[in-house]
């Protein structure tokens, strides 16, 4: 135990995706962070049940992670990306390379996933553009995605909170494909659901609709995870990739959080065996240490971006802080951490465990869904009738006090731990769980 530590002013901080007033009257502050554990402000140790936020893969501060990082601070702090390199920047986009699937073969280094969504949108339309389809602008999202908090990602995400007070600035043309949750037929699936696949056949009327050569590209998470964890039915994904070619479509896949281990394979892609042709990167990219996100094409947009004058710049999009060097030695860190210690087959190995563990919440009070797949997971409570979302957020402060890190998703308590997990750490998860969504009303 540390000793508890003193309260800063909590005022003049605007917290993100936080209920600010209600926050700063039961604060829940966290001062340090070692494996799976925080240690909060009153000095107890907390559990970590979601990675951070879906981030911290490899654990937090792993010791590789932070020498890395801290090594690189010493050596060389910065350097503009804009007509200028070093090293460990391409050496990080040829590791993530080849952890990609088949032809993805080149990146683009963000800071985040909500860069990499707006990112990847505009080197889709600007690779139709190129190739002498310059109508072809429409993006094809879907309800129930998060796809960051851009105007291309609020856009093309189906989060009616997120979208709402900016209904009127949005990108045009966007239209959205039909989430696929249902609880009457996929309730308390193990992995992917059996039925859903011919959701993925929206595709078809919506390009029926708009006509294919006005479309630039389809984006969806391969598992949404912020809407609560909804493994795509079987064959879905398949059949998605099947419409995008016979259309001329752009698939990408946002992979910020199902990207490096999560799901089982290096990206879901891979789990799911279906190739996008963009793959949307960040949290798990640096295990959360330094912020980075990426985008991932295929060899074919690359090389539709190589042509005209050598002399000129092929795309006019970038960040002050793209390819920045502490990000990059902890991305190369973090994905050497994964390779050593082998992770994602440890996630692999640990799912069942974890399945197992969830699943046995099936019967528990208040309890309406249960939802898995690699380290993400998903327990869907019934809403308190006329104050939706205050179940589950009782649920995660009872859990907090009883030292297990969970997150919420409407009223679904969402739980995605780091690869490191050990298997008592997951009983400890679901146990907790159980104790606590049997005593709130
Ligand atoms: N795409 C996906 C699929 C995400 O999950 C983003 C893009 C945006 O990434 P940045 O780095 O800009 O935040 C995300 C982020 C939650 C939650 O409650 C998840 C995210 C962000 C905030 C809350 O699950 N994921």
């Amino acid at each position: 135990m540390t000793a508890a530590t003193t309260l800063p002013d909590l005022g003049p901080l605007w917290m993100p995706f936080t209920a600010n007033r209600e926050f700063k009257k039961n604060p829940r502050l966290l001062v340090s962070a070692q494996g799976m554990y925080y240690t909060t402000h009153d000095g107890r140790r907390v559990l970590d049940g979601i990675a951070g936020l879906w981030c911290c893969n490899a654990g937090h501060c792993h010791p590789k992670i932070v020498e890395a990082v801290r090594e690189q601070a010493g050596k060389l702090d910065y350097v503009t990306a804009f007509q200028m390199g070093h090293p460990q920047a391409f050496e990080l986009a040829a590791r993530v390379a080849e952890l990609a699937p088949g032809s993805l073969d080149h990146v683009f280094f963000v800071n985040s996933g909500s860069e990499a969504v707006d990112t990847a949108l505009k080197i889709a339309v600007g690779y139709h553009r190129l190739r002498g389809e310059g109508q072809r602008t429409r993006f094809i999202g879907r309800e129930r995605g998060y796809h960051g908090v851009g105007f291309g990602g609020i856009s093309v995400g189906g989060m009616v909170a997120n979208r709402k007070m900016f209904g009127g600035v949005m990108l045009n043309g966007v239209d959205h494909l039909p989430h696929t949750h249902n609880l009457e037929h996929n309730a308390y699936s193990r992995g992917s659901p059996a039925w859903g696949a011919h959701l993925a056949d929206e595709l078809e009327r919506i390009v029926a609709l708009h006509d294919a050569s006005t479309i630039a590209a389809v984006i969806v998470e391969a598992v949404p995870g912020s809407t609560g964890v909804l493994p795509p039915p079987q064959g879905y994904l398949e059949r998605l990739r099947a419409i995008c070619d016979k259309h001329g479509l752009l698939l990408i896949f946002d992979e910020v959080i199902t990207g490096f281990g999560r799901t089982g394979g290096n990206f879901a892609a891979q789990t799911f065996g279906v190739q996008p042709d963009i793959i949307t990167i960040a949290k798990g990219l640096t295990s959360g240490v330094v912020p980075m996100g990426g985008v991932v094409v295929d060899k074919r947009i690359y090389d539709a971006y190589m042509t005209g004058p050598e002399f000129a710049v092929e795309f006019f999009h970038g960040y002050t802080y793209s390819n920045h060097p502490l990000a990059t030695a902890a991305g190369i860190a973090a994905l050497d951490v994964y390779r050593d210690e082998d992770l994602f087959a440890r996630g692999r190995k640990l799912a069942p465990v974890f399945e197992q563990a969830l699943h046995g919440l099936k019967g528990c009070r208040h309890v309406i869904d249960v939802r898995n797949i690699g380290l993400m997971g998903a327990v869907e409570l019934a809403p308190r009738a006329g104050q939706p979302t205050v179940r589950a957020m009782d649920v995660l402060r009872g859990c907090y006090e009883k030292g297990v890190l969970v997150r919420t998703a409407g009223d679904t308590v969402v739980l995605t731990p780091s690869l490191i997990i050990s298997e008592s750490e997951i009983t400890q998860i679901a146990e907790t769980l159980r104790s606590v969504i049997q005593t709130v009303a």
